[in-house]
């Protein structure tokens, strides 16, 4: 069977701390949307790792990890990955899986996101600038490259069909750039990606949950609340985030998904630019960001720091129909003596709702907001469900309450070791 590990805020909820604890559990891991925008940190050994676009089980010797075609793939970044994770010993050959049908981001898609989000100007995705949505827009408009290409002869006639296209662009926007050394490095590292494991993915994955008992994890990138259908478009990433998306990305049916965990911080942050109704502009969101280090992993940017929003909690768990829930980051709420959440919008005619509103680019949603009593304590030596102070308890139950799935995991630190698991 699949399970599914996914976020269901607007990313960074700590999807690759999860992973890395879960993996144990399965024999394959493997990413179905997204690329390199995405930033999966993973801390053991006193170190801390961010990934990219290596799956998240890639510590663990005996884990199968699979990128799946629903992915878009740098190779120059897959490249410096890889190097990154020199002094692990890993045995790529052994543990890592490309599906041919995976799409390639080539330097000039960077050019055209770059382009895009300029001549936006004020109005602007806030996007990582990786070259994501030019490389999702040629897939579906099917001019794209596919990882599986690079091994044909006639490769470089068809990159550079898509090349000229893509400067045709660039000049309409009189975006200026060089090209020269970018391609050097995308050649070099197409070389390198070619002594990889290139498959076919889908049969890969169906092969493995052939076996009986075999168990593979379905690792999210970015958040429910960026999903290219259900996220507040266009202030959105350009993959299916939601689990609807892993059957596409990975070529596997409906009945093989079992578990769906839903990952979530214990407040909100967003990066870039879009609706964030409980987002605090003040002082206390300041703190938040401090405390919780949220900058992010990918391009350093700081985080938009706000109250956990429940309205938006509850949208993300009935689209993925998620089965349990797991909260990450509670130790950044230490330091409050009240904590917020928001049960409810108020909309600018005076209603309320509880649903998220087609519009909520353009109109101003209220948060109507619950305050809890902080717990104001460190987590540090607590290693026990049931031994959570009892206001954390409160905070949780209530949640649990509201959205009617159980919290079943609850992070207190960044380390691998600071986890909490319901019995
Ligand atoms: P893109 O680059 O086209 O996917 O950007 C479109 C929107 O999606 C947001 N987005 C993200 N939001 C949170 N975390 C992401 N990953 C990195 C991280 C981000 C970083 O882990 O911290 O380092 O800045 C991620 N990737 C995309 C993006 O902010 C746009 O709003
Ligand atoms: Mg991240």
């Amino acid at each position: 069977m699949v399970d599914i590990l996914l976020g269901l805020q607007w990313g960074d909820e700590g999807k690759g701390k999860i992973v890395d604890v879960l993996a144990p559990d399965y024999k394959v891991v493997a990413r179905f949307q997204g690329g390199p925008n995405a930033g999966h940190t993973l801390e053991f050994d006193g170190k801390k790792h961010v990934l990219h676009q290596i799956p998240s089980g890639i510590f663990r010797d005996d884990c199968i990890n699979i990128i799946g075609n629903g992915v878009v793939l740098d190779p120059i970044i897959f490249k410096k990955e890889i190097d990154g994770l020199a002094s692990y010993n890993i045995d790529f050959k052994k543990n890592l899986f490309i599906s041919k049908k995976t799409a390639i981001i080539i330097p000039t898609h960077r050019l055209l996101d770059a382009a895009y989000e300029q001549a936006k100007g004020s109005a602007k995705i806030g996007s990582t600038l990786k070259g994501i949505g030019p490389t999702y827009s040629d897939k579906v408009s099917r001019q794209g490259l596919r990882l599986g290409d690079i091994l044909s002869v006639n490769f470089k006639e068809k990159y550079q069909k898509l090349v000229n296209s893509h400067k045709q662009i660039l000049d309409f926007y009189k975006y200026e750039y060089s090209l020269e050394e970018a391609e050097k490095e995308f050649f070099a590292a197409l070389e390198f990606i070619k002594t990889f494991n290139l498959v076919d993915g889908e049969y890969l994955i169906n092969s493995q949950l052939s076996e009986k008992g075999t168990k593979v994890l379905a690792e999210g990138a970015q958040g429910s609340l960026l999903d290219i259908d259900f996220g507040s478009y266009p202030f959105v990433t350009s993959s299916s985030t939601t689990a609807a998306g892993v059957c596409s990305g990975l070529g596997v049916a409906p009945s093989k998904i079992n578990e769906v965990y839903g990952i979530f911080k214990a407040y909100c942050t967003r990066v870039g630019s879009g609706p964030f109704p409980t987002e605090l502009l003040e002082e206390t969101g300041e703190k938040m960001r401090k405390e919780g280090k949220e900058f992010g992993s990918t391009t350093g940017r700081p985080r938009r720091c706000g109250w956990m929003d429940l309205p938006a909690l509850k949208y993300s768990i009935m689209l993925n129909g998620v089965t349990q829930l797991v909260m990450m980051k509670v130790d950044v709420l230490n330091i409050f003596d009240e904590i917020s959440i928001c049960t409810h919008y108020e909309l600018p005619d005076g209603s309320t709702t509880e649903e998220l509103p087609f519009d909520i680019c353009d109109v101003e949603v209220k948060p109507i907001y619950k305050t809890f009593k902080g717990w104001n304590c460190s987590l540090e030596n607590i290693t026990d469900f049931d031994k959570m102070p009892e206001e954390l308890k409160a905070y949780t139950a209530y949640i649990e309450k509201e959205v009617g799935v159980p919290v079943t995991y609850v992070s207190t630190g960044p380390d691998r070791t600071a986890t909490l698991t319901r019995a």
